[in-house]
């Protein structure tokens, strides 16, 4: 959707080929938030397991033709969801059009994914430094939408030495990053208690990329 010019959302560079959307995601929140419910509705929420056998705080599901899981045998991509045997989900079309937008404002073209991973946070859980290297080709960007309670997102370096930029990622706002950014090292700050009127007490990242 294109917004007036007084209404354009802000655009942030994070470092190169990453930027911060502010607001991208606003107008469209509450059909999103439809469709992430009935995505729910067919493959529930659920704790995963690290490789190294602790439960995983954030809950997790997944929509689109691969979703991504963790379990006692590593991490990677699946077409079908464990806890059910079935497809997962198909991705739904507001958020297929929202994410190739955001790619496009972010100077990544016909990024088309086939991957959204959703992740769950209340107040005092965290996503450890981490690189996102389950994918096949990084020349795709990642699209991250968040929905919800704030937290503040973490972005790193190609180290995991390199001390992170601390950004603050509200309701609405979207992440895009690729390019020199696609394997920087980044995280999630413990959640503060808050309250959102169409999430509740959470927050919800939705992670858009091309796995295949
Ligand atoms: C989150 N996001 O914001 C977690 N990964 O809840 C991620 O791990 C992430 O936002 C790759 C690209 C963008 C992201
Ligand atoms: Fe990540």
């Amino acid at each position: 959707m294109t917004l007036p010019l007084f209404e354009q959302p802000t655009r942030q560079a994070l470092g190169p080929g990453a930027w911060l959307l502010r607001g991208f995601a606003q107008c469209d929140a509450i059909m999103l938030l439809d469709a992430l419910h009935a995505v729910l509705a067919i493959a529930p929420l659920r704790n995963m397991v690290t490789p190294g056998g602790q439960s995983m705080a954030v809950a997790m599901s997944n929509c689109g033709d691969l979703g991504w899981i963790s379990d006692r045998r590593g991490y990677r991509y699946v077409s079908r969801d464990p806890l059910s045997g079935q497809a997962w989900p198909a991705l739904p079309a507001a958020l297929l059009s929202l994410a190739g937008a955001a790619a496009e404002a972010a100077g990544f073209t016909d990024f088309v994914p086939d991957a959204c991973l959703i992740n769950r946070y209340s107040a005092g859980l965290k996503l450890s430094l981490h690189q996102d290297r389950d994918e096949r080709d990084f020349s795709q960007p990642i699209v991250s939408v968040s929905l919800g309670i704030p937290a503040v997102f973490l972005f790193g370096g190609l180290t995991r030495r390199d001390k992170p930029l601390r950004v603050t990622l509200a309701h609405g706002d979207v992440v895009v990053w690729g390019a020199q950014s696609r394997l920087n090292f980044h995280g999630v700050a413990p959640l503060a208690p808050a309250s959102h009127g169409l999430t509740g007490d959470y927050r919800f990242n939705l992670t858009l990329r091309r796995a295949s």
